[in-house]
């Protein structure tokens, strides 16, 4: 465990108001906790945009299925991907609409990649991209 340090911010009161209430209502004790998950994830999101960061994604797919070949266009995008597919999943959300989860693994630049032709596809209604790491160490 690495030594602590404490610092104070300044910032205007209702911008500090605004951030209490929404860290409040996410369950937060205190605002330290806050803004060290606010720092992490800062670092992460720098350290998945350099291409040789090992980086985990989550993609989100949201497609009508009677798009004509869409679900074969996606599958085939997948299995030529030059990242990990490491998971799939499937679910059907309603009588037309699918939602596709899929956690791919790779050097970052190619997993954004991957990520954005799944979501640029045409017929793809929504599509979000997550990512993190395994290499924050703290
Ligand atoms: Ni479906």
């Amino acid at each position: 465990m690495s030594t602590v340090s404490r610092f104070g911010v300044s910032l205007q009161e209702d911008l500090l108001a605004a951030f209490d209430l929404s860290i409040g209502g996410q369950g937060y004790q205190n605002r330290s906790e806050a803004i060290r998950d606010l720092i992490r994830d800062h670092l992460i999101q720098k350290r998945v945009g350099q291409g040789d960061t090992e980086v985990i994604g989550v993609v989100t797919l949201v497609y009508d299925h009677r798009i004509h070949r869409l679900s074969d266009v996606l599958a085939d995008m997948q299995h030529k991907a030059e990242v990990a597919v490491n998971a799939s999943l499937h679910i059907h959300l309603d009588e037309h609409n699918c939602l596709e989860v899929i956690v791919i693994r790779g050097r970052g630049d190619k997993v954004h990649e991957i990520a954005g032709k799944l979501i640029a596809t045409k017929g793809v209604q929504n599509g979000k991209l997550v990512t993190t790491t395994p290499e924050m160490k703290h």
